[in-house]
């Protein structure tokens, strides 16, 4: 028995470290602020709990520059928390340092095993079906050592390509409700999502893929002014929040927390 895609009891979250100024990105548009950032996070963790959620964050980690970025290192699917292999050589330790927190957190954890690589940026979950881009962080064998997993948790697998241009499948799509997806252009053109509708984010407004539908609400990142309207037109409940220290380091609304029911 599945939980519906959207709807969660409980957040994971981690404070941002003072080192996220070390915190990897394609382009260099300057240094997160790690004062700003913790209250961009702040702000983040209250419209969680705002949304419903009993949300547990858990101290910063100095060791992971990008260690506020939880959702990479780790998938919940009905409960279970399956450890990730993050694909970015400065990440992968953190999949090892969260595992606790989600032993303490979750209905159960396993790992995957083998050699593979997989960033949880990069799965894309309906309420039975989990959508994995493969890119420069996710490979085909992570891809392979995910599919028992998932197929063992009731949902199936479908690898698709996350176009190499973009970091993460999820930086430019979100899931909005069980059968709507709100994307790029260029991600929904990449056909990868049959079987949904799509909406697209209006042009100049990319960022605004990455969203969180949590509960009644969508959380959207500010500036993005004509696809919030395209969205509250559409009967969806915005909230609608600031993401620029997050994303001076590729970061955005969906890798900030872990989302679940319990
Ligand atoms: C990274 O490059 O891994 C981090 N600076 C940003 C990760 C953002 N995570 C995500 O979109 N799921």
């Amino acid at each position: 028995m599945t939980h519906p895609s959207f709807e969660f009891t409980h957040a994971l979250s981690r404070v941002p470290a003072q080192s996220v100024t070390d915190g990897l990105r394609a382009s260099d548009q300057g240094d997160p602020d790690p004062m700003a950032f913790a209250a961009e996070h702040g702000a983040y963790i209250a419209a969680l709990r705002e949304a419903g959620c009993v949300v547990n964050v858990l101290p910063s980690d100095e060791a992971f520059p990008d260690s506020v970025f939880i959702e990479d290192p780790a998938l919940v699917l009905n409960g279970t928390a399956i450890v990730l292999r993050p694909g970015a050589e400065t990440r992968l330790g953190e999949a090892a340092a969260l595992r606790p927190a989600l032993l303490e957190h979750m209905n159960d954890v396993v790992d995957l095993k083998t050699d593979g690589y997989v960033d949880g940026g990069d799965i894309l979950c309906t309420d039975d079906r989990v959508l994995l881009g493969l890119s420069a962080r996710t490979n085909v064998q992570g891809a392979e050592d995910l599919r028992p997993i998932v197929e063992s948790l009731g949902y199936t697998l479908e690898v698709l390509q996350t176009p190499p241009e973009i970091l993460h499948f999820k930086t430019e799509s979100s899931l909005l409700d069980e059968g709507t997806v709100l994307a790029t252009p260029a991600l929904a053109a990449s056909g990868a999502f049959k079987g949904l509708n799509v909406i697209e984010t209006v042009a100049g407004e990319e960022a605004a893929a990455n969203a969180i539908r949590v509960n009644d609400f969508v959380f959207l990142s500010a500036g993005h002014p004509k696809t919030a309207e395209k969205l509250e037109k559409a009967g969806y409940s915005l909230k609608v929040l600031n993401t620029s220290q997050a994303a001076l380091v590729d970061g955005g609304l969906s890798c900030m927390s872990l989302r679940y029911s319990r």
